[in-house]
């Protein structure tokens, strides 16, 4: 039967071909069937985790509508992140969930391109094409899913799952690959391809392992990326292939945020504070006894005093009150953390010291 199917297949690519170069690429009215009422964003939103679903700046869908479907019907594994996940499908998804053949799920006169099979170059067929734009949180390092290939197809027919990062300054990274880095497509999942025998009320055949796809995106922080899954038939359009996609995320690390390193450069910038604090907080003795033997006004002297006494008690409260001596001595140590903010009311306020005397002494000497 499918061999008759795959025949007929031949005269429909033609009329395919034909149709297709009238109508030209782009987006394919939706000709069999309904589908509720479907929104790209609603269905990113299905598949990013909960955490980043702030980080989701638009989505688009290109095909036609029955090839792309929210579903909550647990089967395969799926939904493997809150209650839904998405079904991309080169014929019709609601096929895959339900089994249900009234629908038209063979060729559903989709998107054709020639020679658009990312591996082989064959021509392709039915392509249902997501773009997912998103922004990259700060502190991520990598964009991840999770996918299952699940067919009906077999080679040569290579129907193909594409999914790539599309990066502001031109890059493409290929996100989901079998474990060798191949873009997954019928030739190359056949020797992982198990059978479905009917599990969860699945009718396609055959499905591959539950994959996690993985892009590096820690150079791309705060930017903006485009997420393109694509589904399609390969050769003909007749026997389709879908894919489950769920539990779309970044992994942020926080030790690797920008907030996390600035906090390591304040640190330092605390000791160095510190330091600073120092040179002024020793110096201060031996200038308060010039300026007194000058004749600088009481007034300024203990302002100054004053400023000197709260530096030095605001200091010792920021290393944790031990005595300055201490704070000499373990200030370098990483296990020793002061209060940054008051590192720096106390350096203020020493250099704020010294200053009112130097200035009283200059004015003097003038
Ligand atoms: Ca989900
Ligand atoms: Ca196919
Ligand atoms: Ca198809």
């Amino acid at each position: 039967m499918v061999i008759f199917m795959k025949e007929k297949a031949a005269v429909a690519i033609f009329i395919c071909i034909l149709v297709g170069s009238v109508l030209g690429a782009g987006l394919v009215e939706a000709t069999y069937g309904t589908v509720a009422t479907r929104s790209a964003t609603n269905e990113a939103l299905a598949i990013i985790d909960s955490g980043f679903k702030d980080y989701l700046v638009g989505a688009t869908f290109n095909g036609v509508d029955e090839q792309i479907l929210v579903a909550t019907k647990p089967i395969l594994g799926f939904p493997i992140n809150g209650d839904s996940y998405l079904v991309l499908s080169s014929g019709d998804a609601r096929y895959v969930v339900t089994g249900d053949t009234s629908y038209d799920f063979e060729e559903v006169g989709g998107v054709a391109i020639s020679d658009g099979q990312p591996a082989t170059g064959q021509d392709v067929y039915d392509v249902a094409t997501l773009r997912i734009t998103l922004k990259v949180p700060d502190g991520a390092t990598t964009l991840m899913f999770r996918w299952r290939m699940v067919s009906d197809d077999y080679s040569p027919y290579n129907d193909f799952f594409y999914s790539y990062v599309e990066f502001p300054d031109g890059k493409k990274v290929t996100a989901a690959t079998l474990p060798n880095g191949t873009i997954p497509y019928i030739s190359v999942m056949e020797p992982v391809f198990v059978e479905v025998n009917g599990q969860d009320g699945v009718p396609l055949e055959e499905m591959g392992p539950i994959y996690t796809a993985k892009v590096d995106v820690s150079a791309y922080q705060g930017k903006t990326i485009t997420l393109v899954l694509q589904v399609g038939d390969a050769d003909d359009d007749e026997v389709d292939t879908a894919v489950l996609v769920d539990n779309l995320r970044f992994i942020v690390t926080s030790s690797a945020t920008p907030r996390g390193q600035e906090y390591l450069q304040l640190l330092t910038l605390a000791r160095l504070w510190t330091l600073r604090f120092f040179t002024f907080h020793d110096s201060f003795d031996e200038l308060y006894a010039n300026a007194t033997a000058l004749g600088v006004a009481n007034e300024t002297l203990s302002r100054a005093m004053e400023l000197h006494q709260n530096a030095t008690s605001t200091m010792q409260a920021a290393w944790g009150n031990y005595d300055l001596d201490t704070v000499r001595r373990l200030m370098w140590s990483t296990r020793f953390i002061p209060k940054i903010g008051l590192v720096i009311k106390a350096y203020r306020d020493e250099m704020k010291a010294i200053r009112l005397l130097e200035d009283a002494i200059a004015e003097i000497q003038q």
